[in-house]
């Protein structure tokens, strides 16, 4: 479509939504300020940079699939996402996992590594006006084979992991300082059992006692942000996780650092939607992985499906836009991985336009005076309101492409570009 389509669709559709007192203009100026953090892991199966060869599988995380030309090095990788950071719009972020260091030629082991060792992407990152987030890796690794890191119960082991994340933190701390916008750290670990333990207790005493001694160090708020990811089962974790959701929820709100929930991690019909109104409650701000579970599996690419729809949703209606960060978080090896970020970054903003399109006042107008009816039909009349005109003309304003037409971008890197890699 060329812009003067794009421009007269919107024109149009601007109408449709003022008659129903919804301002696109603002909703659009809102949704350019949002920022969705892009996972590197994304764009080579969750492998890193490190010298040595590490095992990999621990929690669940492992990605299917074996379509060519995942990147090989940093440089690969850096080209993959500058393609597409190029066909998203908004603010740019992305997330780093500590495994995706510049290590050079000689391996340096997890407690070993250094905030040189990020300094390339540093550098990458000012000259693209994008800002890093950070992750502790603590998974794919001999010391984490026995499926425990933090919560084991050999003391050797839980050291070498403290030690671990005590240096990504300040690793954050050094990213958020460097590209002037707050860092935020997240904490994964695989912990867990596959049948079910007797004493699950010790290791949820060794994890807490392990987290005081990792969150003892204060770092400024400008620098850096903690927060931690609980989950409900991994292959091979699936009778028993040590960072259950209640445990991080009260490890959260205890120390006051961040709760992250990753979509794939809760009970298939539990909403996190839901969540949103619950927690920001008593928390001040909240980390988000948007993902999506299918089956087992938590990590297929982001869609615009009606969990990410109400979760939105509750986040525009509770007014809490700007105290919730968006993470994406999948790892899909059976398709065009650089499609696959394109895909669902583009999936998570839509669903945030859609949910800032929403007749706000006349639905809770309708709420209000107990008319149940009216609410449900305008409801379900919104979902057929033209968005997409809104999006594409939001995409044309920020110069990324509108509708499909990037599909063909992404056909062509990969003609071009990554499948050339072998
Ligand atoms: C694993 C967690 C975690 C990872 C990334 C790679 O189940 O979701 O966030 O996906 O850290
Ligand atoms: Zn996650």
């Amino acid at each position: 479509m060329n812009a003067e389509k794009i421009k007269d669709a919107y024109t149009f559709a601007r109408q449709q939504y003022a008659d129903l007192s919804v301002d696109t203009d603002k909703a659009i100026q809102t949704l350019g300020n949002v920022s969705l953090s892009l996972p590197c892991w994304q764009g080579d199966d969750v492998g890193g940079f490190e010298m040595s060869d590490s095992p990999s599988g621990a929690g669940g995380i492992q990605a299917t699939g074996s379509y060519p030309g995942k990147a090989r090095t940093l440089e690969e990788l850096r080209m993959d996402l500058d393609k597409a950071f190029s066909l998203i719009p908004g603010q740019k972020r992305l997330n780093l996992h500590a495994m995706y260091g510049d290590f050079g030629e000689k391996p340096v082991d997890r407690n070993e590594i250094e905030p040189e060792h990020y300094q390339g992407w540093i550098d990458w990152a000012k000259k693209r006006d994008i800002k890093l987030d950070f992750n502790a890796t603590c998974f794919s690794h001999p010391r984490a084979e026995s499926g425990f890191t933090l919560s084991s119960k050999d003391k050797k082991i839980r050291e070498f992991w403290i030690e671990h994340v005590k240096r990504c933190r300040a690793i954050s701390a050094r990213l958020g300082q460097s590209l002037e916008s707050t860092c935020i750290h997240n904490l994964w670990i695989p912990d867990g059992t596959k049948d079910s333990p007797v004493d699950r207790w010790a290791h949820r005493a060794l994890l807490k006692e392990a987290l005081d001694e990792i969150y003892a160090e204060k770092y400024s708020s400008s620098e850096m942000k903690d927060a931690v990811e609980s989950k409900l089962f991994g292959i091979g974790s699936e009778s028993f996780v040590v960072g259950s959701h209640e445990f991080y929820m009260g490890y959260a709100l205890s120390k006051g650092i961040m709760l992250c929930l990753d979509l794939g991690h809760y009970h298939p019909t539990e909403s996190i939607g839901d969540k949103i109104s619950a927690i920001l409650q008593f928390s001040e701000e909240l980390l988000l992985h948007v993902s999506r579970g299918v089956r087992w599996d938590s990590d297929h690419v982001v869609s615009l499906n009606d969990e990410v729809r109400s979760l939105s949703e509750e986040i525009v209606r509770s007014n809490v836009l700007e105290r919730v960060h968006f993470a994406l978080d999948f790892f899909d090896a059976s398709m065009n991985r650089v499609g696959a970020w394109v895909i669902g970054a583009r999936a998570t903003l839509k669903s945030v336009l859609i949910a800032l399109l929403e007749s706000r006042e006349k639905l809770q107008e309708f709420e209000d005076s107990g008319n149940t009816f009216a609410r449900l039909a305008l409801l379900e009349e919104l979902k057929t309101m033209p968005f997409g005109a809104v999006w594409d003309y939001f995409c044309l304003k920020m110069d990324v492409p509108s509708g499909e037409s990037w599909i063909e971008e992404i056909e062509r890197y990969d003609a071009e570009v990554t499948r050339k890699r072998g």
